[in-house]
């Protein structure tokens, strides 16, 4: 769970569940801040924050205790809002924002909530709030690697520019993070980089705003995690919802996706092999995206989210104000052009989170020896087969 508006005083995050004994230091969290915060076509606050967890509970001397873990992360910009967005009574009510931005919460949420100031909804609905998530990711992240888990994510497209970017294999995944990494937009692809500058770069000079579509990858995941027998607790919904949350992303795919539609079955459908040294059931391609029948199947979990464009845009659309009941055109605050790359980093989180669940759910564990020791169990009965 997480709480915080965009301009309080800061973000907290409430993580439960994870068991006892995992190592977590704030470095393993505060990287992955400062990748959500990089890349051309963020807006000004990010000149104005520099996010660094503070761990406030659930972790004595670097290692998990079992009990909830409590994240903070403070809003430098809280200062300049004192007179319009303290917790207590103000000296002066601060001026209502009542012109509703399209394609953002603002509407929707006043009707919703009843209040008259939009900045009520805005707050909230802010992607500031990602910043905790991206903390909680974190932790997730560290619970998945200890199990043998690694995962990395990447933007696969800004506006009309398309990474090219080769399939993901065993071989090449951590040459692909590595590149992810280094990049300033999260992109494999140093030539498509330059080319989504520009097209970012052109977008802000028509007063524009541009999305684009990322991609998650998980390797190492034991199969049989999530479930065929309820419709719930099937992994690729898990994911599509916890996907779908994230601000702006309108779409998800896992595996071939949208494209798979189009396709005959013997174009989409995985072949089986079995590996005998091993004792694994492969598959000979990945269209599946590494989930079948709602469980992982043993391959790399392949999941692509699409970002709309950013709804704040300097070159306003048409609306209405609230309390006038007048055409305006939309309020314009301060905005991002683009932030792909940012919502790469955020999905990677969300991935991380609803994995780290299903884990839990399969091989739970108090501590983190239990839990290893039941997954390691898991795996010896696999091989038995
Ligand atoms: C956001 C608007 C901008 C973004 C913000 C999300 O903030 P501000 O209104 O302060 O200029 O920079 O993103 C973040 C603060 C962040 O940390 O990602 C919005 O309206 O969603």
């Amino acid at each position: 769970m997480t709480a915080g508006e965009s301009h309080g005083p800061r973000l907290t995050a409430l993580i439960e569940g994870i068991p006892a004994g995992l190592s977590l230091l704030t470095e393993d969290i505060d990287g992955d801040l400062a990748r959500r915060q990089r890349g051309y076509g963020r807006g000004g606050r990010m000149k104005i924050e520099t996010d660094k967890v503070e761990i406030t509970a659930g972790v004595r001397g670097g290692e998990t205790l079992g009990s909830p873990i409590a994240l903070t992360i403070v809003n430098r910009d809280h200062q300049s809002w004192l007179d319009r967005m303290s917790p207590a009574p103000m000296p002066a009510t601060p001026e209502a924002l009542t012109r509703p931005r399209p394609g953002h919460a603002d509407l929707s949420g006043g009707l919703k909530y009843d209040r008259k100031d939009l900045r009520d909804i805005l707050e909230r609905a802010s992607a500031r709030e990602t910043a905790a998530r991206t903390a909680c990711g974190a932790v997730a992240k560290k619970l998945l690697a200890a199990a043998g888990v690694t995962m990395f994510a990447h933007v696969r497209s800004i506006g009309e520019v398309d990474a090219d970017c080769p399939p993901l294999s065993l071989e090449n995944a951590a040459d692909l993070a590595a590149r992810a990494r280094a990049s300033d937009l999260s992109t494999v692809d140093p030539e498509a980089e330059a080319k989504m500058r520009e097209a970012i770069h052109t977008a802000s000079h028509a007063g524009d705003t541009l999305g684009g579509v990322v991609e998650v990858c998980a390797l190492g995941l034991p199969p049989g995690l999530g479930s065929h027998v309820h419709w719930d607790r099937k992994l690729d919904g898990r994911l599509a919802q916890a996907l779908m949350s994230i601000q702006a992303i309108k779409a998800v795919e896992i595996g071939d996706g949208w494209a798979g539609a189009r396709r005959r079955g013997s174009q989409v459908h995985d072949p089986i092999a079995y590996q005998a040294d091993t004792h694994d059931f492969v598959r000979t391609s990945n269209h599946a995206g590494g989930v079948e029948g709602g469980m992982t199947n043993g391959a790399p979990l392949v999941v692509r989210a699409a970002m709309k464009p950013i709804a704040t845009l300097r070159r306003a659309l048409g609306s209405v104000d609230v309390h006038t009941k007048e055409p305006f055109e939309a309020a314009f605050e301060r905005s991002d052009i683009a932030a792909v790359g940012a919502a790469s980093v955020v999905a990677e989180a969300m991935v991380a989170l609803t994995l780290a669940d299903a884990l839990l759910e399969k091989f739970a564990g108090d501590s983190m020896t239990e839990l290893l020791r039941n997954l390691s169990g898991y795996r010896s009965q696999l091989a038995a087969y």
